[in-house]
């Protein structure tokens, strides 16, 4: 990886990051009624990955932050529009939080239904290979989806049709509250990619180089006409499942706690790896790019009901 890609990855993470501590605060006084699941600890991975494909590389997100939107260039007060419901969103702000959707940017949205983006990212990687594009698309999903039947079903077809496809595991240890030991079968998400003929990796989170060159084989395999591969992305998540999660079941003694799933002592921040004076620079003038995107988006009105019909469609 050169050293202007190592930075930009460093530099979108760092963005996310405080980006996302800023969104908190406005949801916590009400301003953005979103249900915010943050991305603390899994951004660095996030924009390794993206940054090892193509801008116009089609993906479905998962719902764990904001990173997967900025390493596309959307602007913030964009996001801010589509998570206050207020005009200038992608969606005209209808979306909300979880649909934020931007296709000339390869951003094609998420399934508020866990395992929906499996299936749909088969379809576009079927899509991107009868039309002969080159685009590979990926599919971030967390551990806990991957149980999902979907993934199967994806998985078989992508394989027996060598679609060009990625499926991108962010393995955090944690479905909501659930630690992964007591939900999957496997230790390794990635050792089910066997049972489907395809390619399994295990990549450690904080070694972005790790995670470029990963995603850049799979994503030539893909482009090659190899089909695809799955790779399991080893994360930590700091944070609650959501922003509202006490967490008890991580600090308390009715929890799983320590073994289960990550203890709280374990956590480090991949982020701290950024030298201290490399991160001053790299995030100098992020406070005033995010407070600019707060004004533009208290400056624009809240989406009116009566659009509610537009856009749907009734066959
Ligand atoms: C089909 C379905 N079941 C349950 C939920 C509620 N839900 C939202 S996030 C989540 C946890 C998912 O865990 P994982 O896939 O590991 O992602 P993570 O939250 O850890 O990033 C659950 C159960 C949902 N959205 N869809
Ligand atoms: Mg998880």
């Amino acid at each position: 990886m050169d050293e202007l890609t190592r930075r930009r990855i460093f530099t979108t993470a760092l963005l996310a990051r405080r980006f996302e501590d800023r969104v908190a605060q406005l949801c916590l006084t009400g301003e953005i009624p979103a249900n915010l699941h943050l991305g603390a600890g899994q951004e660095l991975a996030q924009c390794a990955v993206l940054a090892a494909l193509r801008p116009d590389d089609p993906m479905l997100y998962g719902h764990r932050g904001t990173a997967y939107w900025i390493a596309r260039d959307l602007p913030l007060e964009t996001i801010l529009c589509d998570m206050a419901y207020r005009e200038g969103g992608t969606n005209r702000g209808k979306g909300g939080v979880m649909h934020v959707i931007d296709a000339a940017r390869g951003i094609l949205g998420e399934s508020g239904s866990l395992g929906g983006n499996f299936v749909i990212g088969a379809g576009v990687a079927y899509a991107e290979q009868r039309l002969g594009t080159g685009r590979v698309c990926i599919v971030f999903f967390g551990d806990g989806s991957a149980n999902r039947g979907q993934f199967h079903e994806a998985a078989n077809y992508a394989a027996v049709a060598r679609l060009p496809l990625i499926l991108l595991c962010e393995n955090n240890g944690w479905g909501m509250s659930v630690p992964a030991s007591v939900s999957t079968s496997v230790v390794d998400i990635a050792d089910r990619a066997a049972g489907y003929g395809m390619p399994g990796i295990v990549v450690d989170g904080s070694d972005i180089d790790a995670v470029f060159d990963t995603v850049a084989v799979a994503a030539a395999r893909a482009r090659a006409g190899d089909g695809p591969s799955l790779i399991e992305v080893k994360v930590t998540r700091l944070r609650g499942h959501w922003l509202g999660d006490r967490e008890s079941y991580r600090r308390g003694a009715s929890g799983p706690g320590p073994g289960a799933g990550p203890s709280d002592t374990a956590l480090v921040d991949p982020l701290d790896q950024i030298d201290p004076v490399l991160r001053e620079e790299l995030e100098r003038g992020f406070d005033e790019r995010i407070e600019a995107a707060v004004a533009t988006m208290r400056s624009r009105p809240v989406v009116s009901a009566d659009t509610a019909r537009e856009s749907v469609f009734v066959p």
